[in-house]
């Protein structure tokens, strides 16, 4: 496929960022926005607002039937979120390097789940951040949280 070092930073990528409802409750959307700018990349997009059913079926279609499922579509429903868009080089790999890994438990120090989220004992995860986890994800979810882009 002649992949080489140098390719993988030619493009300009767009990633879907979720400071998720207790990311908003707990009133950290303005410490994950300061680590997203304070890396570099530039936000392009940016509205606080609730989800909906729907949105949630369509962005989460992968997990559907999972035992998290539900609790985690009623959590998203739960409060508002920030729906936002970075765009940087790498930015995909970068954003899910500063949210660190799914379990708020377990993720590193430094990240945002590991210095900002912990384990509450309920059926889902909450972990403050959603970020999209390759080119085809983002460009699907941007497409579904801000159609106009
Ligand atoms: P990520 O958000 O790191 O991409 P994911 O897409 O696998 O993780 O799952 C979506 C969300 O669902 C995740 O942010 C938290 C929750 N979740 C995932 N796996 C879970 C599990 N085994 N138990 C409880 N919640 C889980
Ligand atoms: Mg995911």
């Amino acid at each position: 496929m002649g992949r080489y070092a140098g390719a993988v930073s030619e493009q300009v990528q767009r990633t879907l960022v979720l400071v998720k409802p207790d990311g908003v409750a707990r009133g950290v959307t303005g410490e994950v926005l300061r680590r997203v700018e304070s890396k570099g990349y530039r936000v392009i997009a940016l509205e606080l607002r609730r989800a909906t059913p729907d949105l949630l079926a369509h962005h989460y279609a992968e997990h559907q039937g999972k035992p998290f499922y539900q609790p985690l579509v009623d959590f998203m429903l739960s409060g508002p979120l920030v729906a936002l868009v970075a765009e940087g080089h790498r930015v995909i790999e970068g954003f899910r390097s500063l949210a660190g890994a799914t379990d708020p438990t377990a993720a590193a120090p430094g990240t945002v789940r590991g210095d900002l989220g912990r384990d509450w004992g309920s059926a889902v995860q909450q972990n403050i951040v959603h970020g999209s986890d390759s080119p085809e994800s983002a460009a699907r979810e941007i497409g579904l949280w801000f159609p106009a882009l």
